[in-house]
């Protein structure tokens, strides 16, 4: 099996895309030998521009993903989507690949789309999405957009990882912004008003540009655009995308990239910790031993705590003894 992940690894490397689907189906799946061979893939990371793309259900984004997937293919870069939780048919939004279908992306080579489903398995989304962002990197994808709704810290926590930040809201949602979840508006690098087509646009983005101007900040400091756009005609998103691109260029020229960078690793790090923490807590849990431990304390009265601490202890002896798996 770990030689398989190896091989994939070394596919996902030349770019090939059933390679890099298998994997991110295997992490999706929680696989430990997919984890493992994720290892392989981050020293060929760090070149893909990485762009988080959040707002309500509703709003846009896929068609907004669509439409950016269009503009940086006339570019002659290749794109990878990855779409969190694409729980649309609550809300009518068609889930992202029927948009990329009909914007017609779906034959194209350099298009790769993926849907990570929450799955109630909320402690293994943020690692799998990392692993899923690492993998179309490596694979050589020039950009990589990332959907989410910004409703939950996972989803906060993935969109804070990207380089560059879309906040996508539309006229007429009026609490757009306030239902956004608190700390994502600290982060956005990005505003897209949407819908530009309804009534309201205008006064929304010069609503949004006031808050932005009165916001303190340095005098080198980003100041966050808000662009118009209909993205469902292909309008303004062609103007969008060199925002996006100027905004990398901004982050090259500032050190800037480098800090999110860092950003990234450490929540990657903290993600990957937490998942292996919590298997062997799991595999705890559901040990005969445990339960006689269990017994053991009640009967003497000792200290649960202490248990506890024993138990780390022995955790941490496994966990060093399985440091290469
Ligand atoms: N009028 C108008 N409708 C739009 C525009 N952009 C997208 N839509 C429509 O809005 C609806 C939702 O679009 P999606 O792209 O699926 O929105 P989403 O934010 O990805 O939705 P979820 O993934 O469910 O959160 C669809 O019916 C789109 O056709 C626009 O610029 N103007
Ligand atoms: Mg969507």
């Amino acid at each position: 099996l770990e030689r398989l992940m190896l091989s994939l690894a070394e596919k996902v490397l030349a770019g090939d895309t059933r390679a890099a689907a298998r994997l991110i189906t295997l992490l999706e799946d929680g696989s430990p030998e997919a984890l493992a061979g994720l290892d392989a893939l981050y020293s060929h990371t760090g070149k893909a521009h990485i762009v988080g793309i959040t707002g309500a259900a509703g709003s846009g984004k896929s068609t907004l993903a669509a439409s950016l997937t269009g503009c940086f293919r006339r570019q002659g870069k290749s794109v990878g989507i990855i779409a969190i939780d694409p729980t649309s048919a609550l809300t009518g939004g068609a889930i992202l690949g029927d948009r990329i279908r009909m914007q017609g992306h779906s034959c194209d080579d350099g298009v790769f789309i993926r849907s990570l489903a929450t799955r109630g398995w909320a402690g293994g989304l943020a690692r799998a999405a990392l692993g899923a962002v690492c993998v179309m990197d490596a694979m050589g994808k020039d950009v990589v957009l990332v959907e989410t709704v910004g409703s939950g810290q996972v989803e906060l926590d993935i969109f804070r990882a990207a380089d560059t930040t879309l906040a996508v809201v539309t006229p007429g949602a009026g609490d757009d912004i306030q239902m956004m979840k608190a700390g994502i508006l600290e982060v956005v690098d990005i505003f897209v008003v949407n819908k530009a087509d309804k009534e309201g646009a205008d006064i929304l983005k010069a609503g949004l540009e006031d808050m932005l101007r009165a916001a303190e900040r340095h005098k080198d400091e980003w100041l966050p655009p808000v662009i118009l756009t209909e993205a469902v005609a292909d309008r303004g998103t062609e103007a969008l995308a060199g925002v996006v691109t100027g905004h990398r260029d901004y982050l090259a020229a500032t050190g800037g990239i480098e800090h999110r960078r860092r950003e990234r690793t450490r929540l990657e790090i903290l993600e990957n910790l937490a998942g292996i923490t919590g298997d062997a807590v799991n595999e705890i849990k559901t040990n005969a031993a445990f339960d006689k431990m269990v017994a053991g304390v009640l009967e003497s009265g000792a200290s649960p705590r202490r248990a506890a601490a024993e138990l780390v202890a022995v955790l941490a002896a496994n966990l060093s003894r399985r440091k290469n798996s």
